[in-house]
């Protein structure tokens, strides 16, 4: 990335007007195990994809079970493809409802944080 040191101010202004205008906060564009998936074995990992790339060194993956404890949540690794952090899981997770909690940095700054659930499991609880 150019140094932003060597952007006139007016330029920097300009670029962080169009950022926001832009609405250039990454966005979650694809996840495995998918938002309401209900996966037959426990999934190895959790893999988020986005449309850009999240800073791996300020964003985190949290995967937690129906009674809110986490069970997964260390260093991401970037994925093969573009634009996607990978957390993988130390542990085969039980059948049951789990939710993932992410928190990323855009690389316009701007954090970006949800969560999903998804089962492991077929006929897992409601
Ligand atoms: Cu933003």
């Amino acid at each position: 990335m150019t140094s932003l040191r060597t952007l006139r101010p007016l330029g920097l202004a300009a670029l962080l007007a169009w950022s926001a205008t832009a609405g250039a906060h990454a966005q979650l564009t694809r996840a495995r195990p998918p938002a309401g998936a209900a996966t037959s074995a426990s999934p190895r990992a959790v893999t988020l994809w986005f449309n850009e790339q999240p800073e791996v060194d300020f964003s985190a993956i949290q995967v937690l079970d129906a009674a809110g404890r986490v069970v997964a949540d260390g260093a991401l690794a970037r994925t093969a493809k573009p634009n996607g952090l990978k957390l993988a899981l130390p542990a085969p997770l039980a059948p049951g409802r789990y939710v993932v909690r992410y928190r990323i940095l855009s690389v316009d700054g701007h954090i970006v944080a949800d969560e999903y659930s998804f089962d492991v499991g077929s006929g897992a609880a409601p």
